[in-house]
């Protein structure tokens, strides 16, 4: 039996994610689809993406999808605005988590890591993305910057576009009831959010979740914050 997951906005919660690909029973046989947000704010960034390296050396299959974090610091090496940028908006845990005074003390392969993924995927009848898309254009497969940062798009959704397809995204912490909510909705709306907030424990009643969805099954697994 192999399944298809997706997961969402680890954001360096590095127990969090063991603990839930445990519960899993994450198997060489499976594919794991994570939807970025590897990084900042949780104690172990770097910890999260060596896990996924080890994890494909021994034999895993995990497809990484950008997030905005991920792009922010990529961006960071750019311009001290867009390296500031970074620093507030979480980067800061993970640059002492990298033991490093500055971005250039961080090793390349991590920039690399994030470099080549791409900003989408489909997966049977899904379309897996980190945020959203913009609508109004034509083709919402061309517009990078929506993908990784697009908020509150649902009341603009092409269904015409879309198909039969159902949207799989992160970015917009949610509560596991909404989460819930959008999975029993799934049929009609087409869309479901599956960042949990896992680092946001104790921001909101729902939040502090790292959530799963099987996609071959439609089932949802939620495993609660063990980082802090
Ligand atoms: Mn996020």
């Amino acid at each position: 039996m192999s399944n298809k997951y997706a997961i969402s906005d680890i954001h360096g919660c590095l127990k969090t994610f063991k603990s839930l690909l445990k519960k899993l029973k994450f198997n060489k046989a499976d594919e794991l689809y994570i939807l970025g947000d590897f990084i900042d704010r949780g104690p172990d960034s770097k910890g999260v993406i060596d896990f996924i390296w080890e994890l494909e050396e021994s034999g895993h299959s995990i497809h990484c999808l950008k997030g905005n974090h991920d792009q922010m610091m990529l961006d960071a090496r750019s311009s001290l605005a867009l390296q500031r940028k970074w620093l507030v908006n979480g980067g800061w845990t993970t640059i002492e988590n990298f033991n490093a005074d500055h971005i250039q003390d961080i090793e390349t392969k991590y920039f690399q890591f994030f470099e080549k993924m791409p900003s989408y995927l489909e997966v049977d009848h899904y379309i897996l993305v980190h945020a959203g898309f913009k609508f109004d254009m034509p083709n919402p497969f061309d517009e990078f910057h929506s993908m990784l940062w697009q908020r509150a798009w649902y009341e603009r959704i092409n269904y015409q576009w879309l198909g039969n397809r159902i949207i799989v995204h992160g970015h917009t912490p949610t509560t596991k009831n909404d989460i819930n909510d959008m999975l029993n909705n799934l049929k009609q709306n087409q869309y479901i959010d599956i960042d949990s907030g896992c680092v946001h424990k104790g921001k909101q009643i729902g939040l502090g979740y790292l959530a799963c969805l099987i996609l071959n099954e439609n089932r949802l697994v939620f495993e609660e914050n063990k980082d802090f």
